[in-house]
């Protein structure tokens, strides 16, 4: 088992807009703060520079309420890029800015097409295999297309069906990899086949936004509130980072969505 997909030299971000708090939502937490989320967003972005990662900061897009979310707009490994299909129509122009920007770096990208849909929360490398979440956002084809991509490149993949739990808005709302076979994982998801090989750092009940953590290089990005899971994974050796991100809790998004590490 390897730690590709843990080390990673630069990050894609976008900087929430003024249009935020009209994204979309079903957590019932209230309307978001928009000048906190920026401080929240700022300090992310710092944590990351922290840990040698440059950040490439997209302009905000007052068009895309949801676009701070950007890890839903593509998919990076370190064999290429291919840009995603969100399923949420109100999004699906959120990828033109990623693809100029991975176009940029990678010459031509892949791209989902329709009637393939996915969003990059729904995937989840863990070395050398993918696990691609079957959600409400990303359907049986987009999976296929993103599966056989990764193929070409020597991945491997397989689906998790997440569809039938309303806690997870994507498969990495409930499970991430932190390296070295090891995996932090909601209870729900704990008991699944496909996980049965790896270390798993099982969320209680009262942490399980936990589940979506961050592996940078030595360090694991953890939301702050969660006191449980950070001791175990500091156990592990790696540097915890804790961060506030309430403000994106509030319209259902977490650590992960705000950035596409880029190897
Ligand atoms: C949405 O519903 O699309 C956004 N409000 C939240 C997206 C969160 N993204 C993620 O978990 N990767």
């Amino acid at each position: 088992m390897t730690d590709e997909g843990a080390r990673f030299t630069g990050a894609i971000v976008q900087p929430p807009s003024d249009s935020y708090a009209a994204g979309i939502t079903t957590a019932g937490l209230g309307a978001p703060d928009l000048a906190l989320a920026r401080a929240q967003h700022a300090e992310y972005c710092r944590a990351l520079q922290r840990l040698d990662v440059t950040v490439l900061s997209l302009p905000d897009a007052v068009a895309y309420p949801d676009s701070t979310f950007v890890e839903d707009t593509a998919v990076v490994t370190q064999h290429g890029a291919i840009i995603a299909r969100p399923g949420a129509p109100s999004r699906a122009g959120e990828v033109t800015a990623m693809r100029m920007v991975l176009e940029r770096k990678h010459g031509s990208v892949a791209a989902i097409v329709a009637p393939g849909t996915l969003d990059g929360g729904d995937i989840c490398q863990a070395g050398r295999h993918f696990f691609i979440g079957l959600s409400q956002r990303t359907n049986d084809e987009g999976a296929r297309q993103l599966s056989s991509w990764l193929t070409q490149s020597g991945y491997t993949a397989s689906t998790i069906n997440i569809r039938d739990n309303s806690a997870l808005l994507h498969l990495k709302s409930g499970i991430s990899w932190l390296g070295n076979n090891t995996l932090v994982v909601t209870e729900a998801l704990a008991g699944h086949p496909a996980l049965s090989g790896y270390r798993q750092i099982i969320t209680s009940a009262a942490e399980s936004y936990a589940a979506n953590c961050v592996r940078v290089n030595d360090a694991v990005l953890i939301a702050r509130g969660s006191p449980d899971i950070a001791a175990r994974v500091a156990v592990l050796g790696h540097e915890v980072v804790v961060l506030d991100v309430s403000e994106f809790a509030k319209m259902d998004g977490g650590l992960s969505c705000l950035s596409i590490r880029v190897p």
